[in-house]
């Protein structure tokens, strides 16, 4: 499939998909998302691919939906269908690839573009990138998985301060808050991305895959039942080669090379 509003790129087992509208600071419209979804349903279907890197294109990761969009704004009903028919999938894709999902954050996060970072397993940004809440700012409520993802990760009292307030939050505090997993000087993040995406494709897929399902259930489950999963889970780890692999490592005292079965 070609795509008009995102880039796909596979190297090696990395997928690279990129908000690419720049001018608009790769602002959200209903054909970028559709695009997104189904460049999400490309990488799902490529089991060659172990890592999906997230980014944007030029100074920005998104400036959340393009509030010139036809046809999102004009009636309440209108934004309402666009969440339900647009977003809910891309946020559901994104979180439930099984593949570990890295977002880039090159450039400021704000409104839904901050809600698909967050949406990612892991987000790394530039020190010069933030990430806003901005949906106060035009009088909208919070979307996107914004008030599903950020109390999980920052506690009610900053997600509510960022929410009610609509401020930037800087990515080194962001790292600080535990919104983000780190943020790096500017110069060093192209690198730190490529490094951090490799090493992830190098993982073992299928432990950390089944990794993310515990994970997110916890939250809902109580401990019995987080136990109980946690069992289930591990009995699929442990019939995989990429533990049989991890062990025979361990055990001849040389790295593992892991080929995500
Ligand atoms: O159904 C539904 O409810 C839909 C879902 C909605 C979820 C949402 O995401 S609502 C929130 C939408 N986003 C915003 O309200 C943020 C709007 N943008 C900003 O506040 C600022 O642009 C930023 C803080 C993100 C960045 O500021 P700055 O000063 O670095 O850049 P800028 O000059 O404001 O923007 C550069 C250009 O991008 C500018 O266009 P110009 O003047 O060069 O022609 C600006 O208009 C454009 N732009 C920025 N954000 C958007 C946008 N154009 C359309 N939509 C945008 N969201």
């Amino acid at each position: 499939m070609t795509y008009q509003q995102i880039l796909l790129q596979r190297s090696g087992a990395v997928a690279r998909v990129t908000l690419n509208r720049p001018d608009r600071l790769n602002a959200l419209t209903r054909d970028l998302l559709g695009e997104l979804a189904a460049a999400l349903d490309e990488v799902a279907a490529d089991r060659a691919l172990r890592v999906c890197v997230l980014t944007g294109a030029g100074r920005a990761f998104s400036a959340g939906h393009d509030l010139t969009d036809p046809g999102v704004f004009e009636s309440p009903a209108m934004a309402r269908a666009a969440l339900d028919r647009d977003y809910a999938p891309v946020v559901r894709k994104l979180t439930q690839l099984e593949i570990p999902v890295l977002a880039a954050v090159n450039g400021v996060a704000a409104g839904a573009g901050c809600s698909l970072a967050l949406a990612c397993d892991l987000a790394v940004a530039a020190n010069s990138a933030s990430f806003l809440q901005a949906f106060a700012r035009i009088g909208l409520a919070p979307d996107a998985g914004s008030t599903y993802f950020l109390p999980r990760r920052i506690g009610q009292a900053r997600a509510l301060g960022m929410t009610l307030l609509a401020e930037p939050l800087p990515a080194p505090r962001a790292a600080e808050w535990g919104l983000i997993w780190q943020a790096v000087p500017d110069a060093e993040f192209p690198a730190a991305i490529d490094a951090l995406a490799q090493r992830l494709a190098e993982a073992p897929t299928r432990a950390l895959a089944l990794a993310k399902r515990a994970l997110a259930a916890s939250s809902a489950n109580n401990l019995d039942q987080q136990l109980a999963l946690e069992a289930e889970l591990q009995a699929l780890a442990a019939g995989t080669a990429d533990f049989r692999e991890g062990m025979a490592a361990f055990l001849a005292k040389r790295p593992a090379k892991f080929d995500g079965h």
